[in-house]
């Protein structure tokens, strides 16, 4: 009986198999209650008393060999058939979830890729600026309301009379990036300034106090208001479409003039009037105009060799155009169900 529990034992731990039937066949064969090691335990009780310490330890040890054995092919088994058939190793490794573009971000991106395709540049500056940026050298007059504790917040303000330089603000438009341009660079110049701007608004379904823009200026000889129609024509069309027309009204702006509000016609109606459009066949989406000859002055640049047009939007308007959603609080928030909404688009 040693001997043949002897030869089992290497037996065992030469053995293979190929497939699940065969590995069935070998716990069958070994360690099913008919199987060998079942009957090789009946048989253990015959043993003589002298040999029993000897064929017991041999015995229990071809039981473990043979158990373990059964696991690691089992195991073997598995993998082999996992990567040869159940596994497609191009697919991701796990369902996962990406993420999303905010819609103003979207918006945004778009509006840059407009222009940057008729030869703007994109330029950027402080959102913490003084008075000298924001209003003085943009041609507000000292006296003039948007410089009012109720719409700017004011960081540091030196005379609650007048404003002064050395006010600090935050900026309510980013025509003080403007400024800066045309103080820095020679014209021709042609960039765009997309970023947050600041007011002191109650909050509500329609104003917030943090909102985005994109300013527009186009300086150079010789630049005309049919220059300024082109453009936004062109922009107008490939954001909103090629059947877009757009109309300008006379509007007033203390850094331009003439000062201008451009509408482009309701995609939704088509023009024939809706609820989007207030049934008037038009939505306005900017305001726009001639920089205005004090402005070009105080930045540097002699107003009677150059002219320039200059445009300002805010994104969330055209947000809330292209995508229907109303209620301006919602792209402050952040809301998951909200921003997962806009996953198709980039
Ligand atoms: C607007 C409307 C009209 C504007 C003017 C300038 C600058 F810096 F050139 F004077 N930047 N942006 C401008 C003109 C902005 O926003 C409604």
């Amino acid at each position: 009986m040693l001997q043949k529990i002897l030869d089992l034992l290497k037996e065992v731990s030469t053995l293979s198999v190929k497939s699940p039937e065969e590995l069935e066949s070998f716990r069958l064969k070994y360690l099913s209650k008919k199987g060998i090691i079942s009957d090789l335990f009946e048989d253990f009780r015959n043993v003589a008393v002298s040999e029993k310490k000897e064929v017991g330890q041999k015995l229990n040890l071809l039981k473990k060999n043979a158990l373990e054995k059964y696991n690691s092919l089992k195991s073997e088994l598995l993998t082999t058939e996992d990567i040869s058939q159940a596994t497609d190793l191009s697919r991701p490794s796990f369902p996962f979830s990406t993420g999303s573009r905010h819609p103003i971000s979207i918006v945004r991106n778009e509006i840059i890729d407009i222009f940057t395709r008729i030869g703007f540049t994109v330029s950027e500056g402080p959102e913490i600026e003084d008075d000298d940026h924001v209003f003085t050298k943009l041609n507000f007059a000292p006296e003039h309301p948007a410089r009012d504790m109720q719409d700017t917040f004011y960081i540091s303000r030196i005379s609650s009379e007048d404003s002064s330089p050395e006010d600090i603000l935050l900026r309510t438009h980013t025509s003080s990036v403007q400024v800066r341009v045309m103080q820095n660079q020679k014209p021709p110049i042609r960039t765009i300034s997309p970023g947050r701007v600041f007011r002191n608004e109650a909050i509500s379904a329609r104003a917030h106090c943090i909102f985005h823009q994109v300013e527009g200026l186009y300086i150079d000889e010789n630049v005309s208001f049919a220059d300024l129609k082109q453009t936004l024509l062109f922009f107008a069309r490939e954001m909103f479409g090629k059947e877009t027309e757009i109309r300008l009204r006379p509007s007033y702006f203390p850094f331009t003039e003439p000062s201008a509000e451009m509408d482009v016609s309701c995609k939704i109606c088509g023009g024939k009037g809706c609820n989007v459009c207030k049934y008037t066949g038009w939505l306005e989406i900017l305001g726009c105009g001639m920089v205005h000859p004090n402005v070009l002055e105080a930045c540097n640049i002699n107003s009677q060799k150059y002219t320039g047009f200059a445009f300002g939007m805010g994104i969330e308007r055209l947000t809330m155009l292209k995508y229907q959603v109303n209620d301006l609080r919602l792209y402050f928030e952040n809301d998951i169900r909200f921003l997962d909404q806009f996953k198709t688009a980039f």
